[in-house]
C-alpha cells in the first residue's frame, strides 16, 4: 500500500503514528502541496480535494481521511497496539477524542499559521485555551484518555497539542497536559515521526 503524505502535516502524522506503532510495511510517497506543479498532479491523479494523507491499496482501493485510514489500519492489521477498542463505549470515546483533537486542536493549530494578529486570531486563541482547559481536566486523573492504555484516542489530541506548542501556545499553565504530551511524544513511533518532520 502507498501512503501519500507530508511529514510536517499533523493529519499525516496521525496516520504515520498508527503505521509506526504497528510496525507496518508501506510505501511512503511524500507530496509537497506548496509546490503548485506537485499539487496540480496530486489533485489530478490522486485526490481532487487536494488533501493529505491518502492511502491507496495495491488493488487501487482508495482510503482518504486520517481517522478513516487509522480505522482501516486497525481493521486490517490487528497486531498490537490495538488502536480502536472493541468495547462499544470505549470505542465511541476513542472516536470522540479523535474528533476533539482534530477540530479543537489540530484545526486551530493549522489556522494559526496564516492568521495575523487581530480579532480573528484572538478568537482562535480563546477557543484553543478553552480546549486546553478541557484536556487538562481529562488528563488530570489518567495517563491515557481511554481504557488506561494507548489508543487512537490519544493520537489526534497529542499531535494537535505538539503543533500548538510549535505555534507558540504555552502549555506550562497545564502541567498534567504538558506531561501527557511529552509522554506520548517519548514513544519510539512518535520520536520517529518528530525526527522525520523536524529533525528533533
Ligand atoms: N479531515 C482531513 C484533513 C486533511 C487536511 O486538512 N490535510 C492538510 C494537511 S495537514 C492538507 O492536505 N492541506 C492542504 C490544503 O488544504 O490545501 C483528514 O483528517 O485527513
Amino acid at each position: 500500500m502507498k501512503l501519500y503524505f507530508h511529514p510536517k502535516s499533523p493529519y499525516c502524522q496521525k496516520v504515520l503514528i498508527a503505521f509506526y506503532e504497528k510496525a507496518l510495511n508501506f510505501e511512503p510517497i511524500m507530496v509537497d502541496l506548496s509546490d503548485p506543479q506537485a499539487r496540480a498532479v496530486y489533485c489530478k491523479v490522486i485526490n481532487p480535494l487536494g488533501k493529505l494523507p491518502m492511502l491507496i491499496r495495491d488493488d487501487g482501493w482508495v482510503v482518504p481521511e486520517s481517522s478513516i485510514i487509522v480505522e482501516y489500519v486497525e481493521g486490517h492489521y490487528p497486531q498490537a497496539p490495538n488502536l480502536i477498542p472493541n468495547e462499544r463505549d470505549p470505542s465511541r470515546q476513542s472516536r470522540f477524542y479523535d474528533r476533539l483533537g482534530d477540530q479543537y486542536l489540530i484545526e486551530p493549530a493549522n489556522a494559526l499559521r496564516s492568521l495575523a494578529d487581530g480579532d480573528a486570531r484572538d478568537a482562535v486563541v480563546a477557543r484553543i485555551h478553552a480546549a486546553l482547559g478541557l484536556f487538562e481536566k481529562e488528563t488530570s486523573h489518567r495517563d491515557y484518555l481511554v481504557l488506561g492504555r494507548f489508543t487512537q484516542a490519544d493520537i489526534a489530541p497529542a499531535v494537535g497539542l505538539r503543533h500548538l506548542q510549535r505555534r507558540g501556545i504555552d502549555l506550562s499553565p497545564h502541567p498534567r497536559l504538558s506531561a501527557y504530551v511529552d509522554r506520548m511524544w517519548a514513544r519510539p513511533a512518535w520520536q520517529r515521526v518528530a525526527h522525520e518532520a523536524w529533525g528533533a
